[in-house]
């Protein structure tokens, strides 16, 4: 029996109580068989959730970008391991094999040595979607430099509020980044961001949209005349065990951004082993996640996971949108695509679309379709299946975030049944608790609850950058010995886990916390509804009342708003029951959502309450016009 790649359910089974009754050795064993260290590991956990304090491999020698890269070459020297392709269809993808990445990830590690970066110094990442981007972090992680890579999407005010949070002495960025029909000004945001940042010593400016850029003598670097003059090797740094990695902020869609700390050996060994697993990679496919690098999916499944494995991965520069809205499947075609991991926010815009967007290509090369970020509902559900997979590919519904590192409940795909819209079973070594509000763990099945973990994995956030006593406060202390998700769950008859929703929006209905997510999933089940949002606001009589924000399909615009407000209440009755109906139904055409995609409820939740003098941070929000919109016409 494998550990390291589970190919039926028996063997899940059995290789997930082995890991539960002797966590140690199980994952002592998966690090022993799989990667190069430089030094073995002396002890493989160590841990108190109270502190909290968590090591993994204490003692252990090791650099990742050896993992990632250098045991490659002799094997697969020659194999692709990024592949990127362009915003501009027309311009051609770039191959890159593991020989070259080696070399261009030396040579960018020399750069960064050679501008005064050195092992534990902080480098901020702004870079687009290019190849530059993967290549920045490897190069950072070679020296031992702590990489933060910030969405190339976030304004300078969020730029600067995470330059400063983390004292980061370099900023690597581009002139400019290309998505869809538009250029963004990415040098001039970081201009506008360091006028308000004293840490950051240098600026290095890869090339992409070749637009006019002001470079601050002394401070800003062309990056590609640096990279040319550089030595093509690098020894890599030895790193200990525990030494950080990467610093990534959270989204931040409650409150003031977090910079979630990994470290080094556990997250590479939890990623590399989820990633084989998840996606049951094999030598010659090609595994595409669309997700950006500047979230943990395309640190974990983009990068480190893939690389780690071997695979080739797939880098793309654009948005599904454009040139129009086939363009992830003429991808698909084109790249022969095995394994394809999006997020329900594009199934749902894709799927609003004409189907011969998805008809006109040849999908037969995929053989597992995932999904990550929030609740999939389960019109999205069967789209993606009967249309893309064909109904012949299993869907992978990953539950995860930024703090676990990794995939932490998920099918195992062509082992695990699957159901719409459940995340099923844990991976090996994780442990979930539903708890309920008076910190009791509930047991059995049919049951819903706040979900927590009662074990470390290894790739679990260590600390809060700067901030253990927040880490602690917001993890670990809402139930005792326990790491507290912020998300519900309902575990179903056989044991597989639904999530629910983040437990701040939770609405307690009928003393049972539904979550948002069910609520929504019937919304959506009307045939004129396009996207719905719930929220609770207080209500004189009840105490708390529902609040839906409702976007209706063109289908739909044409209909008595009136009548339409009756029949949405009637599939919720229908779906839940009569005490989830809404008491106001608001028609919308868009929700807030941050740039990953994710509903900020936050703001509906003030708007529905008319407390909207302080909206709180909105710097990561994707589309501010739609909130004044909201406001105006808010009931
Ligand atoms: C990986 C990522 C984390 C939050 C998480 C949860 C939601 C993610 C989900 C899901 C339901 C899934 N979420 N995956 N909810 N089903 N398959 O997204 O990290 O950006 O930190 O967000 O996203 O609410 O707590 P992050």
């Amino acid at each position: 029996m494998s550990n390291y790649h589970i190919k039926h359910l028996e063997e899940y089974f059995q290789v997930y109580r082995k890991s539960i009754r002797n966590p140690e050795s199980f994952w002592d064993e998966v690090a022993e068989e799989h990667f190069v260290w430089r030094k073995k590991w002396d002890k493989v956990l160590d841990w108190d959730f109270s502190k909290p304090e968590i090591k993994w491999f204490e003692g252990a020698k090791l650099n990742i970008t050896e993992n990632c890269i250098d045991r490659h070459l002799h094997i697969r020297g020659d194999k692709t391991a990024i592949l990127f392709e362009p915003n501009d269809p027309k311009e051609e993808a770039q191959h890159i094999t593991y020989k070259e990445l080696h070399e261009k990830v030396c040579k960018f590690a020399n750069v960064l040595k050679d501008k005064g970066i050195k092992k534990g110094d902080r480098v901020v990442i702004y870079l687009p979607m290019i190849p530059e981007l993967a290549i920045s972090l490897l190069a950072c992680a070679r020296i031992g430099a702590v990489h933060s890579v910030v969405f190339a999407g976030f304004s300078s005010t969020a730029l600067s509020t995470r330059i400063n949070d983390c004292g980061a002495k370099m900023v690597l960025t581009s002139d400019g980044s290309f998505r869809g029909s538009k250029t963004i000004d990415l040098k001039g945001i970081v201009d506008e961001a360091l006028t308000q940042c004293d840490s950051v010593e240098s600026v290095l400016v890869a090339k992409r949209t070749k637009t006019e850029v002001t470079m601050e003598e002394g401070r800003d670097f062309w990056l590609e005349p640096l990279l040319e003059k550089a030595y093509a090797d690098c020894e890599p740094e030895v790193m200990d065990a525990e030494d950080p990695l990467f610093i990534l902020y959270t989204s931040g869609s409650t409150g003031r951004p977090k910079g979630m700390v990994h470290s080094t050996a556990g997250y590479m060994v939890y990623t590399a082993y989820t990633f084989k697993n998840v996606f049951q990679y094999r030598e010659d496919d090609v595994y595409w996640c669309t997700a950006d690098i500047g979230w943990i999916t395309g640190h974990s499944y983009i990068v480190y996971g893939p690389l780690a494995n071997g695979a080739t991965t797939v880098m793309f520069e654009g948005v599904p949108s454009y040139p129009d809205f086939g363009r992830f499947w003429e991808i698909v075609q084109k790249h022969k695509i095995t394994q394809f991991y999006t997020a329900p926010t594009a199934i749902r815009a894709l799927a609003k679309e004409n189907l011969d967007f998805v008809t006109e290509y040849d999908l037969s090369s995929l053989k597992i379709l995932g999904t990550v970020g929030e609740p999939i509902n389960e019109e999205a559900w069967h789209w993606y299946n009967d249309h893309v997979g064909e109904k012949k590919c299993p869907i992978v519904d990953t539950w995860w975030q930024t703090e676990t590192g990794g995939v932490l409940i998920s099918p195992i795909p062509f082992s695990t049944p699957t159901k719409p819209t459940y995340a099923t079973l844990p991976m090996p070594g994780v442990q979930p608790a539903l708890m309920d509000e008076n910190g009791n763990e509930i047991k059995g099945n049919q049951v819903d609850g706040r979900l927590c973990i009662k074990f470390p994995w290894p790739s679990i956030a260590r600390t809060i950058w700067g901030d253990h006593k927040r880490y602690k406060e917001t993890y670990f202390s809402a139930f005792d010995g326990k790491y507290f998700t912020g998300d519900g769950a309902l575990r179903d008859e056989v044991g597989y886990y639904r999530i629910t929703g983040r437990v701040d929006d939770v609405i307690i209905v009928s003393g049972h916390n539904l979550g948002t997510a069910p609520i929504e999933d019937a919304i959506n089940e009307h045939q004129a509804v396009a996207e719905s949002a719930i929220v609770g606001f207080p209500h004189d009589i009840k105490g708390n009342a529902l609040y839906g924000y409702v976007i209706l399909k063109e289908t739909g615009e044409s209909r008595n708003r009136e009548n339409l407000k009756k029949e949405i209440n009637q599939v919720i009755t229908e779906h839940i029951g009569p005490i989830a109906k809404l008491d106001k139904i608001q028609f919308v055409p868009g929700l807030p959502k941050t740039r990953s995609g994710k509903i900020m409820r936050r703001i509906l939740r003030k708007i529905a309450s008319k407390d909207t003098s302080n909206l709180g941070d909105t710097s990561t929000l994707l589309n501010p016009e739609v909130v004044e919109k909201i406001m105006e016409e808010s009931l």
